[in-house]
């Protein structure tokens, strides 16, 4: 058996728990933060026998895509005047990251 955990955008949540209950795969849904832009994203984690791996992937592949972000970084070093000046950057978010373990033992009671 494996464990499926996949981070991924809130706003694609939704659709991809639909996707995956209706093809009859167990969720569980965690509210989560992200370490880099402090914002909250969705963690799933799904256990799935060794042959469900790829259809698990290839619905967060569907459902998840990338899209570009332009986000406004706390604070960058300070300038001359001592007065820390906010930046721009463009990252990418969307998609998923995701981790696929080994699982020893499954237990349900
Ligand atoms: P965050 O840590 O909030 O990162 C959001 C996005 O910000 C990242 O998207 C990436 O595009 C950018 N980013 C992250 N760290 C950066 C850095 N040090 N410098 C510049 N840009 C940076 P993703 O890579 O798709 O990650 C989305 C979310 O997935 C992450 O949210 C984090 O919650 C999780 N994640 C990604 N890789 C992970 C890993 N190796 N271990 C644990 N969680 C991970």
């Amino acid at each position: 058996m494996k464990l499926i955990i996949a981070i991924v955008q809130d706003d694609d949540a939704a659709d991809l728990l639909k996707v995956l209950t209706e093809h009859e795969f167990k969720v569980t849904k965690l509210a989560t933060t992200g370490g880099f832009l402090k914002a909250g994203n969705t963690t799933l984690m799904i256990g799935v026998e060794e042959d469900g791996v790829d259809k698990v992937v290839a619905y967060i592949e569907q459902v998840c895509k990338t899209r570009k972000q332009v986000i406004t970084a706390p604070s960058s070093v300070a300038s001359a005047t001592g007065i820390y000046m906010p930046y721009s950057m463009e990252i990418e978010v969307g998609g998923a990251n995701i981790f696929v373990i080994d699982v020893d033992k499954f237990i349900k009671i």
